[in-house]
């Protein structure tokens, strides 16, 4: 039983949602309230630990991937779903239990409380309580869109608003349309939490231009395969998630999340999960919690043995695992005892002297089972011992990544 955590009701009474603590104290000031923790970085997992049975598990997802899109439409913060399968721990775990699900504040069965969360010090958990008729609709059942929405609130470190038109009041807040927004006053709140929110108008008219500069002027500076299997780009100031399903891709700049400016030079992950950048003659490292590692940034020269500054690409090789580096027309697999005598070979080789490019701009893996080479818009699938072009390729970027004409 961990009694020492706190965290706020909600309870249904006569049809509204009224938070017991509130009805105990009334502030003057109609405004938000903080509670004094948060999470000091930008990059939040979140992983639905323990789904409910009364919804199927991709509605589940896709509510709450719409309950953090809502907060991070006014913050710089960015929220990633992390697989339940993966051992790796999430920074908020969704629960939905029932009755007694040992944090010594057990649910009452249908009603009354629905949830509770605790605050980022006390590690940002959502409970749900599963006895609820839960429901991806917002006209039947309870609407868990709205309920999380306003639970993800206090896992960011947001106390009760007295300002009733927040989504942080006591209160169940009416919404119309396809999703909730935030009010000014919840605004208000994350901003002094977690710093200026982003221009929505602004940031439209920003990525329209970029959308098209991407297709005519189509190439990548660095990619990599998190952990969770989310596939990273950058370009420029700017990364997104690479996606060959999406439609739309949505550019982020890197400064706002990342401790670096873009361009970046290179980017890999080792099979640890900790994900390698590279500018110029620095490097970082982040884990796969998405905090950046203690002892960083260093300087390539102190922190890699045998290894030159500005490379152009990164790569933990699918069929033996290595780390390999490309710099011009070479490339050489990476060893902390010094390169082997074997190394470098001419990129060349691997293209087999036929229309090699002169450099390779980004390489990633996925999955484990593919490699890929890219070299402004073409890219080309590797394999093999030695590393081979594959047959079929090059094949365009733009077609085939960022889904242009
Ligand atoms: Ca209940
Ligand atoms: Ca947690
Ligand atoms: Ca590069
Ligand atoms: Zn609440
Ligand atoms: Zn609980």
């Amino acid at each position: 039983m961990t009694v020492w955590r706190r965290w706020w009701y909600l309870y249904i009474l006569s049809g509204f949602i009224i938070n017991n603590v509130m009805l105990e104290s009334k502030s003057r000031v109609k405004r938000y309230s903080i509670e004094g923790s948060y999470w000091g970085k930008s990059v939040i997992t979140y992983r639905l630990k323990q789904p409910s049975q009364r919804m199927s598990l991709s509605q589940q997802k896709a509510v709450f991937a719409r309950a953090f899109a809502t907060w991070e439409e006014h913050t710089r913060l960015w929220f990633v779903a992390v697989d339940d399968e993966d051992e790796q721990k999430a920074n908020i775990d969704i629960v939905f239990a029932a009755g007694d699900h040992e944090d010594g504040e057990p649910f009452d069965g249908k009603g009354n409380i629905l949830a509770h969360a605790f605050f980022p010090r006390y590690g940002g958990d959502v409970h749900f309580d599963e006895d609820e008729l839960w429901s991806a609709n917002k006209t039947k059942g309870v609407d868990l869109y709205a309920v999380a929405v306003h639970e993800i609130g206090h896992s960011l470190g947001l106390k009760h608003s007295s300002n009733h038109l927040s989504i942080m009041a006591p209160f169940y807040k009416q919404y119309t349309g396809a999703v909730m927004h935030l009010h000014q006053d919840d605004i208000s709140a994350v901003k002094r939490l977690y710093g200026a929110p982003v221009k929505i108008r602004k940031k439209a008219s920003e990525h329209h231009i970029w959308r098209s500069e991407l297709c005519t002027k189509p190439y990548l500076d660095a990619v990599t395969t998190l952990k969770n299997g989310t596939i990273l780009a950058f370009r420029g100031k700017m990364f997104f998630e690479l996606k060959t399903t999406r439609k739309w891709l949505l550019p982020r700049k890197i400064n706002r999340i990342f401790p670096f400016e873009g361009p970046l030079e290179a980017a890999t992950t080792d099979r640890h999960g900790n994900v390698y950048f590279f500018k110029k003659d620095t490097y970082w490292v982040m884990t796969k919690h998405g905090d950046m590692m203690n002892g960083y940034p260093k300087k390539i020269s102190q922190g890699l043995t045998d290894t030159p500054d500005g490379i152009n690409a990164a790569l933990y090789y699918h069929e033996d695992g290595k780390p390999y580096f490309f710099k011009k027309s070479y490339f050489w697999q990476y060893s902390r005892y010094g390169k082997h005598k074997l190394w470098p070979r001419a990129i060349v080789s691997i293209f087999e002297n036929q229309n090699s490019p002169p450099e390779i701009d980004a390489a990633f893996q996925l999955n484990n089972t593919s490699s890929f080479l890219f070299h402004q818009n073409k890219y080309w699938k590797v394999s093999g011992d030695p590393m081979r072009i594959e047959k079929g390729f090059p094949r365009s970027l733009s077609r085939d990544w960022f889904n242009c004409l």
